[in-house]
C-alpha cells in the first residue's frame, strides 16, 4: 500500500502496512517495521474532533504509564505507547484531511473475537476492571466528551425514531418487526441515566467500548494485558462498561451471526465475568450499581441493537459493513439477546448476589 508508506514517513518509518483487526469504526493497519506498529486512520465522520480524541488518549496513556510503573508493571506492554510525527504531533493530517495515528503493536498478545473459555472471559473482566480502578483518580474534568450522549439510551431512541420517520434508505417497511420490538422495550432506556441524574450511580472515568476484542491478553500466560481502543474514554457509568462486555462476550455467537438459533445469553459466561469483575473492583462499587448490574446488560444490548437498526435505516453510514443487511443481522442478534436477558434477570440477580 503505497499511500501508507507515504503516511508512515511522517512518523519516521520506512515500511509497508496491511489491513488488520475487526473494528467497525477506524481503519487499522499493521506495519511491518521493527518494532511493529499499528497505524490507524481515525474515522472523522464518527470522531468529529480528532484533536480532542488524541488529547484524551495522550493524557490517559501517560497517566496509566505512571500507575503501571508504580505497581511494578511493564508500561510498554500494559498500555498503548503512541509515536509522535516528525513535527512532534500526536497524529498526522494528510493534505486531504485524513487523520492518522501510530502506536506500538503489543507483541505476543491475543485479541479474541469470541470468549472460547470461561477463564479467558474472566481475564477480560479483570483487564477492564483494573483499567477502571487505575483511572479512578484521573481528573475526569480533564477529558473531552469525544462523542456527545454516547451512552444516553433515551437519546439513542430519539435517533432511532428520527431514522424511522426519515426512512432515508426506504427500508422501514421491511423491518417493521424489529422497529416494533425496539419501541416495545423503550421503557428500559432511561434507567441508568436517571440513576446518574439522581446521584445514586456515580460518574467515573470509563472506557465505553468494552468489547472482548478491545482488551489484549498475554499470549503466553493468557492473563489480561492491555486495554486498547481508547477513543471513547470519557466520564460515564461503569454499568455501561460492565454490560457491554456481557453483550458481546456472553453471547454464544458472533455479533453478526445470521442464524439466530445459535444466539443465546450464556449464564455461565455471565457468572465468570461478573465474579472476576467484582473481585477486581473490590468495595469501590456502590449498592445501586450492584443492583443494576443485570439490567445493565439488557440496556446496553438494546442500545447497540437500536444503533444497528438506525444505521440500517439510514443506509449504513456509521458502522462499516461487509455484506448486504449486515447491520440488520447485527441488530437481530442484539434483540434476540435482549429477549433472553429479560427472562434471565432473576437468575442474573442471584448470581450477582453471590459475589
Ligand atoms: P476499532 O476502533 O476499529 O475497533 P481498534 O483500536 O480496536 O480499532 O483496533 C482493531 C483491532 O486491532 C483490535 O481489536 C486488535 O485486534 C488489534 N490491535 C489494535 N491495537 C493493537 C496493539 N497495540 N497491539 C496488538 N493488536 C492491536
Ligand atoms: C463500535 O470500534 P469498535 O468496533 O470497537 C462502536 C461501539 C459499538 C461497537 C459494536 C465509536 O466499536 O460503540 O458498541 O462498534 N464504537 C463507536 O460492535 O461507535
Ligand atoms: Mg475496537
Amino acid at each position: 500500500m503505497e499511500n501508507m508508506r507515504e503516511i508512515l514517513k511522517h512518523f519516521g518509518i520506512e515500511s509497508d502496512a496491511e489491513r488488520h483487526g475487526n473494528g467497525h469504526i477506524n481503519h487499522t493497519y499493521l506495519v511491518n517495521s521493527k518494532p511493529r506498529v499499528i497505524l490507524q486512520r481515525i474515522n472523522t465522520n464518527v470522531f468529529k474532533n480528532p484533536d480532542a480524541v488524541m488529547d484524551n488518549i495522550m493524557a490517559v496513556t501517560s497517566y496509566l504509564r505512571e500507575q503501571i510503573a508504580k505497581n511494578g508493571g511493564d508500561p510498554t506492554r500494559e498500555t498503548l505507547t503512541f509515536l509522535r510525527t516528525t513535527d512532534g504531533d500526536s497524529y498526522y493530517k494528510t493534505p486531504e484531511g485524513d487523520c492518522y495515528r501510530a502506536y506500538y503493536f503489543v507483541e505476543d498478545s491475543i485479541s479474541l473475537e469470541t470468549a472460547e473459555t470461561l477463564s479467558d472471559f474472566a481475564e477480560s473482566a479483570r483487564g477492564f476492571a483494573k483499567f477502571q480502578r487505575m483511572l479512578a483518580s484521573f481528573p475526569a474534568d480533564r477529558l473531552h466528551e469525544t462523542i456527545e450522549k454516547f451512552h444516553d439510551t433515551t437519546d439513542r431512541f430519539r435517533q432511532l425514531e428520527e431514522a424511522i420517520s426519515a426512512d432515508k434508505a426506504g427500508r422501514a417497511a421491511s423491518v417493521r418487526e424489529e422497529i416494533d420490538f425496539a419501541l416495545a422495550h423503550k421503557k428500559y432506556a432511561s434507567i441508568i441515566t436517571d440513576a446518574i441524574a439522581a446521584g445514586t450511580v456515580p460518574l467515573r472515568v470509563t472506557h465505553n467500548d468494552t468489547k472482548l476484542n478491545n482488551v489484549l491478553l498475554d499470549g503466553a500466560t493468557k492473563k489480561a494485558l492491555c486495554v486498547i481502543d481508547l477513543d471513547t474514554v470519557m466520564p460515564g457509568s461503569m454499568l455501561y462498561d460492565y454490560g457491554d462486555s456481557l453483550r458481546f462476550g456472553a453471547s454464544t455467537g458472533t455479533e453478526d451471526e445470521p442464524d439466530l438459533s445459535k444466539i443465546h445469553f450464556d449464564l455461565a459466561k455471565f457468572e465468570a465475568y461478573t465474579g472476576a469483575y467484582l473481585e477486581e473492583l473490590g468495595d469501590s462499587i456502590t449498592a445501586k450499581e450492584r443492583e443494576l448490574m443485570p439490567l445493565s446488560a439488557l440496556i446496553i444490548t438494546l442500545e447497540i441493537g437500536i444503533r444497528f437498526l438506525a444505521d440500517h435505516l439510514n443506509g449504513d453510514v456509521y458502522f462499516q459493513i461487509h455484506r448486504e443487511n449486515h447491520n440488520l443481522d447485527r441488530c437481530r442478534t442484539q434483540f434476540k439477546l435482549v429477549s433472553e436477558i429479560e427472562t434471565l434477570l432473576p437468575q442474573m440477580a442471584d448470581i450477582v448476589a453471590k459475589y
